[in-house]
């Protein structure tokens, strides 16, 4: 008799699958440490890693007969994203059944007595797969299993078969706030391919999806009450071509798009069936070109203004006046209505305060309300905006700017410039989002290839992202609690179409989305790539544009052992990739294998290539890299002042590394970088060396607040404590650059050499950035 037929032994399998599930569950649970044993990789490629997985023998075969089975009939949503997925993926339609049968079903129960929110057990076994969750919960246990299918042939029909292995788990987030922000005014993306955005969210259990709406750039949603703000805020006339540092023209394309209100509520029901809330970011007081070109009304000056067709930061804000606060009101109400999220995003970021200034109705504002300053008008008009959600039900977060002047009661922060705001909106007790630029940014470079699609700078390889450790260790348990979660966050003023979105984002979104769902002490890198590599399988049957600086030769540059110039290691983390290398001016034009380190002491060109072990391909693209040897490369730095931990690649010693930083586009991990603070550094040249000259290289770009030093200072010194000023040479180098400052010294006889570089300062107003303190950013220090 099948159990189909039967009810009671129905009931019966269901009671012991159920006690069985908890009795596994309690075991997990109970066997904590062993939770973080490594299992198969290759076998149990889940990312990411489940809190617990206990690995089991044989596998579970799945084929076009397993049926799903539901007693609950609202779980539709959650399994029919399934289905499809699977069906798009490995070309296998599952079929539903509301009773089971005997073997070879998924079977799904609403049971979530003892299971966390957005927790889930899932058992495969080999005759039949079971899940307990909530809502949530059911939902990320099917993405789970999606990750598990192994192919391993065609049936008679053609129909692939598929085997799951067997294995327990009981999993559930570290955070509630997983989350990616896409940026739809830079470059604009439509309906569909924010659903696809959505879903992959969905796969990696990430369930936050910030919709940067509105910038300078283009007002990306329809408002009913005020058409302008589409019909001439969506569109502008034309976009700048390169680099904002180094444009290379402008285009005079008519650009824009936005989405209606019906646009909007399918994509908020399609983001609800993936269990993700949907926080829409609507910019003031500052990046709103769009809307006062659209509304000049609303601006201290009256205008006339276009649509931005540049990148950074613009001087015209919004006034804050009663039709500015009252233009709002109508504008967020009508957002309200369409987004049924808890948080709406106020933006809040960058405002300069150059109008404000020069308006006598700001001016007369801040006398009537006691500010004694500009940024207290701008914490003034942000209160008066988090209130006003408030009484719409609604909570507001905004930019870690909002800090500034005291925030209101209630508002959330997310922290952008580091992670210092994060730390004092929690210490404050407020809610805090962690997206701090230095892990979190995927609009920065992810390889140092000079091949790289344009990007706007930075640094952040796919370890730095695995690296970040949401939670600050400054903060107390009490404090912590108010850390929500962590973001990433992706900017599109280099990335204008939706296959550069993917490639920005895979594969770093499931570093995140690791950072985001589990604790420290369950995470390892390596083991993460294991589990990462299957993935590019599923990404390839979807033509996705991923990423694959994975694979690419990556270089350790560390002293030779005497001081005398640097060991350049080479690795690459692709399983069947061998390395070659060679010089450019070299005999061998092939290359050799590499096989240990390479020490370099005079300059040269080095090239290397990785050729599959497998099949005579190339992998990947070529490392190239020149070395400058001078008199300080490979000798021991020492720092007074650590970098900031955002830009300290390779830590002091990358200022004699022998490799001077690209500057455009400059790539982070070339750079120490050190906000308003002071270079004070000593190299120790080994002994007393005869010197003439010394060159440090810093960067200048204003539009990354990144400004090129007033000031500095050479000293030298025989015993490393008593230095004194290094005594200029009359014939001064004829060169100069933003990029570098070079002096010719008398001839000295010293050991140690110590270069202090003064900071810019703050940054001046109407660049962007003002009122912060500039970055100072060195790469090398050269003496000869
Ligand atoms: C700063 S992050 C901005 C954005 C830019 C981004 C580029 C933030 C709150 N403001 O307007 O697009 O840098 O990385």
């Amino acid at each position: 008799m099948t159990l189909e037929s039967n009810p009671t032994s129905n009931i019966n399998h269901q009671t012991f699958v159920h006690t069985k599930s908890l009795l596994v569950a309690i075991v997990l649970v109970l066997i904590g440490n062993f939770a973080n044993a490594q299992y198969d990789a290759e076998r149990y490629p889940i990312i990411p890693k489940p809190y617990t997985l206990l690995p089991f023998n044989g596998d579970f075969n799945l084929n076009s007969e397993t049926v799903i089975v539901t007693d609950n009939r609202f779980y539709r949503k959650e399994i029919e994203f399934f289905r499809q997925q699977v069906k798009k993926y490995y070309s296998v339609d599952l079929k539903y059944a509301t009773k089971k049968v005997s073997g070879n079903f998924i079977y799904i129960s609403e049971d979530s007595t003892d299971i966390p929110n957005e927790g889930y057990n899932l058992f495969i076994n080999r005759n039949d797969i079971n899940i307990y969750g909530g809502h949530a919960g059911i939902f990320y246990a099917l993405q789970s299993l999606f990750q598990l299918f192994h192919f391993t042939t065609l049936n008679g029909n053609g129909i692939p078969q598929f085997t799951i292995p067997s294995c327990s788990i009981v999993d559930q987030p570290r955070f509630p706030w997983r989350g990616m922000h896409l940026d739809v005014s830079r470059h604009f993306f439509p309906k569909e391919d924010v659903k696809n955005y959505l879903r992959y969210m969905a796969m990696y259990k990430l369930n936050t999806f910030h919709w940067h709406l509105t910038d300078d750039q283009g007002w990306r949603i329809e408002i009913k009450k005020y058409p302008k703000l589409t019909s001439v805020g969506a569109w502008r006339n034309g976009t700048i071509i390169g680099h904002q540092n180094n444009p290379t023209g402008m285009d005079t394309t008519r650009y824009g798009g936005f989405y209606t209100q019906a646009d909007i509520r399918e994509i908020v029901k399609f983001a609800d069936s993936l269990h993700i809330t949907i926080v829409p970011e609507i910019e003031m007081p500052g990046h709103c070109l769009a809307m006062l070109a659209a509304y000049p009304e609303l601006s201290c000056t009256g205008g006339p203004f276009q649509v931005a067709n540049n990148w950074g930061v613009i001087e015209d804000v919004l006034c804050p006046s009663e039709k500015t606060f009252s233009f709002i009101d109508d504008v967020l109400k009508e957002v309200c209505a369409l987004f049924p999220g808890k948080y709406i995003h106020i933006g809040g970021d960058e405002c300069p305060k150059t109008r404000w200034k020069a308006s006598s109705f700001c001016q007369d504002l801040m006398k009537t309300n006691n500010l004694k300053d500009e940024d207290q008008l701008q914490s003034w008009f942000t209160q008066h905006i988090v209130k006003m959600l408030q009484q719409k039900g609604k909570e507001a977060i905004g930019w870690d700017e909002i800090l500034e002047g005291g925030l209101a009661d209630g508002a959330a922060v997310m922290s952008w410039r580091g992670e210092d705001g994060g730390i004092a909106a929690a210490k404050a007790k407020h809610n805090v989002v962690m997206s701090p630029g230095g892990y979190c940014y995927f609009d920065h470079y992810q390889s140092q290839n000079a091949n790289e699609p344009l990007a706007i700078g930075g640094f952040l390889p796919l370890e730095k992202v695995y690296s970040y450790n949401p939670v600050p260790a400054s903060l107390s348990d009490d404090e912590k609690k108010y850390i929500m979660g962590v973001q990433a966050n992706v900017w599109t003023e280099y990335i204008p179409t939706f296959a550069q979105v993917q490639y920005m984002i895979f594969p770093r979104m499931c570093a995140l989305a690791e950072v985001a769902w589990d604790e420290p002490i369950n995470m390892n890198f390596d083991f993460f790539v294991k589990r990462l590599i299957p993935q590019f399988q599923n990404w390839d049957n979807v033509k996705i544009n991923y990423a694959k600086s994975l694979f690419e030769i990556k270089a350790k540059i560390e002293r030779a052992k005497d001081g005398n110039g640097v060991l350049l290691s080479l690795s690459t983390l692709s399983p069947t990739g061998k390395i070659y290398y060679g010089f450019e001016m070299g005999d061998d034009s092939v290359g050799i294998s590499y096989t240990q380190p390479i020490l370099i002491d005079k300059q040269e060109e080095l090239y290397a290539y990785l050729l599959d072990r497998n099949h005579p391909i190339f992998l990947g693209r070529e490392y190239r890299q020149k070395f400058e040897i001078n008199l300080a490369t490979g000798k021991n730095i020492s720092l007074r002042k650590n970098p900031s931990p955002s830009y300290s690649t390779g830590g002091s010693s990358t200022l004699a590394d022998g490799i001077v930083g690209r500057t455009n586009p400059w790539v982070g991990s070339q750079w120490l970088g050190f906000w308003g603070d002071t270079l004070d550094a000593i190299i120790d040249l080994g002994k007393d060396t005869t010197i003439s000259h010394v060159k440090i290289y810093t960067l200048d770009d204003k539009n990354s607040w990144i400004y090129s030093p007033e000031n500095y200072r050479i000293q030298v010194s025989n015993d490393g404590i008593n230095f004194t000023n290094a005594v200029r040479s009359a014939h001064q180098p004829e060169e100069l650059s933003q990029y570098f400052l070079s002096e010719n010294l008398m001839q000295t006889n010293t050991r140690y050499v110590r270069v202090i570089v003064f900071p810019y300062g703050k940054i001046p107003s109407g660049n962007p950035g003002e009122g912060n303190p500039a970055w100072l950013f060195v790469s090398e220090i050269e003496v000869k």
